[in-house]
């Protein structure tokens, strides 16, 4: 479809009030909530990403583009969240510490709320005292923790490591992800599952609570 090429175009240019009207075509024309956040918009930052390693975009662009994904996505929140599913179980979800990288880590937010899951955002930069004391405060059944960068991913072991003092761990599913992760990552840190994607992440957590 030629208005996904166009916003694949304008996310990489920054364009947010070009984005946001991008989606509410779409939605006007009858795509689902979830193929518009993966075809026009995940699928655009796809690109912009591969520039960005490439050297041909640069920090401040990339930044631009992450505006106009958010916005996108903030149209489409309230639609993913829409199913009225009944509580399923409660996650806090948060990025480790050093990393500021929050879009992957809001979609599956997203998504999870939407599957009928409780989720609490703990944000960005968390230090390891950050998600223990959410999961106390909030009773949570589910761990997910997001990285970004392969400088920072090894934290999630960090965190990992202090519940298993705490004697802890086995309270909770532990659930990673971010881009530079793997299955084997996932279980050299003591993680329950790897998730590729939000999709992933709905499903594993559903298989681990039902
Ligand atoms: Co950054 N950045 N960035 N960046 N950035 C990457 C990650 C990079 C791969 C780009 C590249 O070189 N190709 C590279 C990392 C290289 C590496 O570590 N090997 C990189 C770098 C180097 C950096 C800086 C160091 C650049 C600099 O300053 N020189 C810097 C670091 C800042 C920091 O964190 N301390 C930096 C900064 C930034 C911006 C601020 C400009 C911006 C972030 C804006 C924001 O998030 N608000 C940014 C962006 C946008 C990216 C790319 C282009 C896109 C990331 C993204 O949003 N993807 C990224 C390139 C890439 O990933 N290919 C890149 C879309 C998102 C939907 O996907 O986050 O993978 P993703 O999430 C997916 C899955 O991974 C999974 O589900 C999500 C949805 O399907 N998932 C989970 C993620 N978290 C999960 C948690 C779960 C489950 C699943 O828990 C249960």
């Amino acid at each position: 479809e030629e208005l996904v090429l166009q916003m694949h175009d304008d996310l990489y240019d920054g364009l947010k009030d070009e984005i946001e009207e991008g989606v509410r075509i779409l939605l006007d024309r009858g795509w689902t909530p979830y193929d518009v956040l993966t075809k026009a918009l995940v699928a655009g930052m796809t690109i912009v990403g591969a520039d960005f390693r490439d050297g041909i975009l640069f920090v401040p662009e990339v930044l631009l583009a992450a505006n106009a994904m958010k916005a996108g996505m903030a149209i489409l929140k309230p639609l993913l969240a829409e199913t009225g599913a009944p509580k399923v179980g409660k996650m806090v979800i948060g990025t480790v510490k050093g990393d500021i990288h929050d879009i992957g880590k809001n979609l599956v937010g997203m998504m999870m709320e939407g599957a009928g899951f409780e989720v609490v955002d703990i944000g960005i930069n968390n230090p390891v005292e950050n998600y223990i004391a959410a999961l106390e405060r909030e009773q949570a059944d589910i761990l997910g923790m997001s990285a970004l960068l392969t400088t920072t991913m090894p934290y999630m072991k960090v965190v990992i490591d202090t519940m298993k003092e705490k004697g802890m761990r086995e309270d909770y599913i532990v659930l990673v992800g971010g881009a530079p992760l793997n299955e084997e990552f996932g279980k050299a840190i003591g993680a329950d599952a790897y998730c590729r994607d939000a999709a992933v992440a709905v499903q594993t957590a559903k298989d681990y609570m039902s």
